[in-house]
């Protein structure tokens, strides 16, 4: 019986410290309180929750614009970025994007590089599609990681509305 219960609690200590492994650094990553948790960086009225059809919540662009969240890092730390994004089939060939990223910033805020990012326009349109950085080592002086997404158009129309959901950064060890 004793070895069953300490077999059970080393089970247990186990599950715990593997959910331990991951930690999510974004604050609302799912954009269920909208977007008060994360900085307008353009367009700040082209932006608005959508309700999807389960009861959560996404983010819709209507046109163009940008939001960032940074968060802070661990130099040799890993980091994975993963996010959502619904780009319609309709805008203009060409002068739009859109984007996500994944920066590093030093400890003065100064952007150091782009560890990840992806352009969804080119991704399968019209549906939600899933993203996913890989697994991104936070180089020596790295002290902030930035999220960085939105829709970019110079005198075109972008595919309307996009909207992006389900994203997260979490640190993995
Ligand atoms: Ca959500």
């Amino acid at each position: 019986m004793r070895n069953i219960i300490t077999i059970v609690i080393l089970g247990l200590t186990l599950a715990v410290s593997s959910m331990a492994e991951a930690k999510e650094l974004l604050v609302d990553p799912s954009f269920e309180e909208g977007w008060d948790k994360w900085t307008n960086t353009y367009n700040p009225n082209n932006w608005s929750p959508l309700d999807l059809p389960d009861g959560k919540k996404a983010l819709r662009c209507w046109w163009d614009g940008s939001m960032k969240q940074v968060v802070p890092v661990t130099t040799g730390k890993t980091y994975e970025f993963k996010a959502s994004v619904s780009v319609p089939s309709n805008g203009d060939k060409e002068n739009w994007a859109c984007w996500l990223t994944l920066d590093w910033y030093d400890a003065n805020k100064n952007k150091m590089g782009t560890a990840w990012t992806v352009a969804p326009q080119k991704s399968e349109r019209g549906k939600w599609v899933n993203y996913n950085s890989g697994k991104q080592i936070a180089p020596e002086g790295a002290a902030f990681a930035c999220i960085d997404f939105g829709v970019y158009q110079s005198n075109a129309t972008p595919a309307n509305p996009t909207d992006f959901d389900n994203f997260s950064l979490e640190e993995i060890k």
